[in-house]
C-alpha cells in the first residue's frame, strides 16, 4: 500500500493522513472549493478539488473520488467518520475498482446499518438485549399487547435510524397508536423504511461502547470502553476512557460481546459496539458503528495504540499483532469536541472568522485540529472544530489538565463549546463520575457559564483598580520623594 486517499474534511482527514504519513505512506486529499485552502488539503502530498462546497456536490460523490483514486494510482480510501464512512454500496464500489476500503466488507456495514438486521445477527450469540420485539411491526393491535406485556414508557425506534435519530417515546398505553402511525411515518420519510420495532425504555442508562478490532485472519480482540454518557441532543460533547463505574469483570464480559458482535458479522478493521448500561449495571447491545469513531483518541491514549495505523494494517491483510492478553489501561484519557456552537445560546452553530486561534499545547494535551487562525468556518459541514484530550495517570489528572488546557486554548470571533467544557469538568456529578446520559438536560443551564463568567469579569475589573490604585500610590511616594529630595538641595 503506498499511496492513500482520504474521503474526507478537517481533523479526520489530517489524523489519517499523519498515521500514514509515519508508515511511509503517500496521501491525497479530496476538498470542495470552499476547501480550497483548507488545512487538509495542505497536508496532502497530492489535492483534487471534486466539487462545490455542498457535500452531495463534493464529499459525498462516490463515483467521483473512485476516479480520483484511479487517475492518480491511489491503492487504498480511508473514509473517516460520517459522509461516505458507512456507505455499503460505496465500500463495494471500491472494491469493484481494485481499491482497498478501509473499513469492514459491505456486508457487515449492511447488517449493521439495519438495526433489526443488527439483532438477527448476533441472536445466537447469547448478547444481552433491552426487551422488546425483534422484528418489525406490522401489526399494531399485536405490538400493543407486547408494549403492555414489557411495561411502558417503551421506545419506538427506527431499524434504518441510529444515533438517536428516528426514536420515539411513549409514556402510556393511551398514547400507542398515534405514536406508532407517527413514527412509521417519519422512518418512511427520513429514511424510505418504515420497519419499526419496540423496547423496553431504559429510563437513566450511560452510554457506554467498546472499541474493537478484526483481522481478515479471523482475530477479533476489543481495546476496552469509552464512556459516553455526556451529550447532548445526541450529539457527545465529552469522552473519557476508561469509564469510571466498569469493575474489571463487568469490563471484560462486555468486551467478550462486543467481540463476539463483531464476529456476528464478520467484521473487519476497527468497529465500535455501543451498549446501554442501567443503575443495576446491566447492559445492553445496542447498535454497531462499522467506523473510526470521532472519539478513538481517548482509546488510543490509554492502550497504547494507534487505531488508525492497526485499520491500515488489517487492510493490507496483516495479521494483527496485538492479542488481547498484551492489552491493558493505562491511565485516564477525556476528550471535549470543541464545536463552533454557542453554549449560551441552545447551542446554535456560531460560524464566522477566526480572528485568533491559537492550541493550547504541553505534555499529556493532544489537540486533533482542522482550523486554522484567519480562517471562515464554511456554513456546509459539521460545526467540530477540533477535539481537544487530555491524560493523566488518574482521572483527576487528566480533568485538572483538561481545565487548564481549555483556559490556553485562545479562540475570537466565534462562540465555542470550550467554556462548556469547563462547566463539565468543574461539576460535582461529573467529578463523582455518578452521571447518566441526562446530564446535561438536568444540570446545565446558560446561567451557569454566565454567572462564572461574569464573576470573572468583576475579578478581572478589580485586579485593574487595585493596581490603578497601586501604580497611583508609587507615584505620589515618587513625587514626595522628588519634593523632598529638592527641598534639600
Ligand atoms: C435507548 C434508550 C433507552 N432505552 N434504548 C440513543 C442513541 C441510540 N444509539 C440509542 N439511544 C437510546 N436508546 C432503550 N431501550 C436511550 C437512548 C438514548 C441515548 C443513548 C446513548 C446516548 C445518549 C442517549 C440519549 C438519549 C437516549
Amino acid at each position: 500500500m503506498k499511496k492513500i486517499l482520504v474521503a474526507n474534511r478537517g481533523e479526520i482527514a489530517i489524523r489519517v493522513m499523519r498515521t500514514a504519513k509515519k508508515m511511509g505512506i503517500k496521501t491525497v486529499a479530496v476538498y470542495s472549493t470552499i476547501d480550497r485552502h483548507a488545512p487538509h488539503v495542505k497536508y496532502a502530498d497530492e489535492a483534487v478539488l471534486i466539487g462545490e462546497a455542498p457535500s452531495n456536490q463534493s464529499y459525498l460523490l462516490g463515483d467521483k473520488i473512485i476516479q480520483v483514486a484511479k487517475d492518480l494510482n491511489v491503492d487504498a480510501i480511508h473514509p473517516g467518520y460520517g459522509f461516505l464512512s458507512e456507505n455499503a454500496d460505496f465500500a463495494e464500489l471500491c472494491e469493484a475498482n481494485n481499491i482497498t476500503f478501509i473499513g469492514p466488507k459491505s456486508k457487515a456495514i449492511k447488517i449493521m446499518g439495519s438495526k433489526l438486521a443488527a439483532k438477527d445477527a448476533v441472536k445466537a450469540y447469547d448478547i444481552p438485549m433491552v426487551p422488546g420485539t425483534d422484528e418489525a411491526i406490522t401489526d399494531i393491535a399485536e405490538a400493543k399487547n407486547i408494549a403492555t406485556g414489557i411495561g411502558f414508557p417503551i421506545l419506538i425506534k427506527a431499524s434504518a435510524g441510529g444515533g438517536g435519530k428516528g426514536m420515539r417515546i411513549v409514556e402510556k398505553e393511551a398514547d400507542f397508536e398515534s405514536q406508532m402511525d407517527r413514527a412509521i411515518s417519519e422512518a418512511v420519510n427520513a429514511f424510505g423504511d418504515g420497519s419499526v420495532f419496540i423496547e423496553k425504555y431504559v429510563a437513566s442508562p450511560r452510554h457506554i461502547e467498546i472499541q474493537v478490532m478484526a483481522d481478515t485472519h479471523g482475530n477479533v480482540i476489543h481495546l476496552f470502553e469509552r464512556e459516553c454518557s455526556i451529550q447532548r441532543r445526541h450529539q457527545k460533547v465529552v469522552e473519557e476512557a476508561p469509564s469510571s463505574v466498569l469493575t474489571p469483570e463487568l469490563r471484560a464480559k462486555m468486551g467478550e460481546a462486543a467481540v463476539k458482535v463483531a464476529k456476528a458479522c464478520n467484521y473487519i478493521g476497527a468497529g465500535t459496539v455501543e451498549f446501554l448500561l442501567d443503575e443495576n449495571h446491566n447492559f445492553y447491545f445496542l447498535e454497531m458503528n462499522t467506523r473510526l469513531q470521532v472519539e478513538h483518541p481517548v482509546t488510543e491514549l490509554i492502550t497504547k495504540t494507534d487505531l488508525v495505523e492497526q485499520q491500515i494494517r488489517v487492510a493490507r491483510g496483516e495479521v494483527l499483532a496485538i492479542k488481547q492478553a498484551d492489552l491493558s489501561i493505562h491511565g485516564h484519557a477525556l476528550e471535549l469536541r470543541v464545536y463552533a456552537e454557542d453554549p449560551l445560546n441552545d447551542f446554535l452553530p456560531s460560524v464566522g472568522h477566526l480572528d485568533v486561534y491559537q492550541l493550547p499545547v504541553g505534555e499529556n494535551i493532544r489537540v486533533d485540529n482542522g482550523f486554522e487562525q484567519g480562517m471562515d468556518i464554511p456554513i456546509y459541514y459539521d460545526p467540530m472544530l477540533s477535539k481537544l484530550i487530555t491524560y493523566g495517570t488518574t482521572r483527576d489528572e487528566a480533568i485538572q489538565l483538561m481545565i487548564k488546557a481549555i483556559e490556553n486554548y485562545q479562540i475570537e470571533g466565534i462562540q465555542t463549546t470550550l467554556p462548556f467544557g469547563t462547566f463539565v469538568c468543574e461539576h460535582d456529578a461529573f467529578r463523582s463520575g455518578d452521571f447518566d446520559t441526562h446530564f446535561v438536560k438536568k444540570h446545565y443551564s446558560p446561567e451557569a457559564i454566565k454567572a462564572k463568567q461574569e464573576t470573572e469579569a468583576n475579578i478581572a475589573a478589580l485586579i485593574a483598580v487595585k493596581q490603578y490604585l497601586e501604580d497611583q500610590n508609587v507615584l505620589r511616594t515618587c513625587h514626595s520623594a522628588l519634593d523632598a529630595e529638592s527641598k534639600r538641595n
